[in-house]
């Protein structure tokens, strides 16, 4: 029987791009290959969301006796316990926590890198068996190494992130990566417990015909925004519209979709989001970077997401992303 050497796990992949790099020590693959291994272990229970209703809802005992955690809750804690086991992270910012978690073991405080994730985005889709998915983002720390990190770690400007990347928890598995070598796809090969590489180089198409948004909201947007959707939806061969409408409700769904198919997301300030709804800096910043790696653009409209600096850690921000021109031609339409 001959190896099937045309796979390429997730680790072979990141240290093949390591070896490319004279000074590197591989940390971040490391970090890479754990953040891989908590996305797995998402996996393995997204995958039987409807059985551990079976078995006992939030708040209830399980046949083991052992008390049943809600998903979101339970990916959390594996984010965070495989952290902290990590030979290469300082600390971490989840969506799901108030503070930064900091690690203080001798190891820990001599880590190079911070990490902010949401552990499970789109997690009201779990009850109707949409897709979901894990968002991450690496930073070299700014502290002093030998101490603990501090929150300044975490205020960085997305422009600063080592890399970034999300699992979507869909008809397949899936881990889409960005590093300034550009985005790539490890679909999660389930009988060896491996995300192997399935889709090289992930680009952005230019240009697109789908718009993505909430549209019930409609009657909460401005004018400007109103008369863009209209846009949208007016008929107009030559300019390939009436686009599309495609919205799941799960970022990470909706972004896969945009990062292969080409469109605009938006999720624009509102009546009752004055300042958007999603947060910049685990949602926003870690998908504006996989975007922007593959050719796409991310905008608060007014800004760049990336160039953004934060002022605290659940900040939310307005966000239009996806294809280059469509993004550009919103952001003139609207704010210009
Ligand atoms: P969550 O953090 O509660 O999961 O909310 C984030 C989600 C995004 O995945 C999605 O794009 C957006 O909220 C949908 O919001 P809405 O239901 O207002 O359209």
């Amino acid at each position: 029987m001959n190896p099937n050497r045309h796979l390429m796990t997730l680790d072979e992949f990141t240290f093949f791009q390591t070896k490319q790099f004279k000074n590197s020590t591989g940390e971040l693959s490391t970090l890479l290959r754990d953040i891989g291994l908590a996305c797995k272990l998402i996996n393995k229970q997204v995958n039987k969301a409807g059985l551990t209703e079976i078995l006992g809802a939030h708040g209830a005992v399980n046949v083991q006796g052992e008390e049943q955690m809600k998903l979101d809750v339970f990916a959390n804690e594996v984010m965070i316990s495989v952290l902290r086991n990590s030979a290469d992270c300082a600390g971490i910012a989840s969506e799901e926590n108030d503070d930064i978690v900091v690690f203080e073991d001798d190891h820990s405080l001599n880590s190079k890198y911070v990490v902010m994730f949401d552990p499970l985005d789109g997690s009201s889709n779990i009850d109707v068996n949409a897709s979901i998915g894990t968002i991450f983002c690496i930073y070299k720390r700014i502290s002093e190494l030998g101490k603990p990190c501090n929150i300044d770690d975490f205020l960085q400007k997305g422009r600063n992130i080592m890399a970034s990347g999300y699992v979507i928890y869909g008809s397949s598995t899936m881990l889409v990566y960005a590093s300034r070598l550009g985005v790539n796809g490890f679909t999660l090969e389930q009988s060896i417990g491996e995300f192997c590489l399935s889709h090289k180089d992930m680009r952005c198409p230019v240009d697109g015909k789908i718009y993505s948004i909430n549209q019930g909201n409609t009657c909460k947007l401005n004018d400007k925004l109103k008369s863009y959707l209209d846009f949208c939806m007016a008929d107009d061969k030559a300019t390939r519209r009436p686009y599309s409408h495609r919205y799941i409700g799960s970022m990470v769904a909706d972004l896969h979709r945009t990062l292969i198919k080409g469109g605009i997301f938006m999720y624009p300030e509102d009546r009752s989001n004055p300042k958007g709804k999603l947060r910049l800096l685990y949602e926003c910043n870690p998908m504006s970077h996989i975007i922007e790696m593959a050719g796409g653009k991310g905008t608060s409209g007014t800004e760049n997401i990336l160039d953004m600096k934060p002022s605290e850690l659940h900040q939310r921000v307005p966000i239009f992303i996806g294809s280059k021109n469509m993004v550009e031609q919103a952001v003139a339409m609207i704010y210009q």
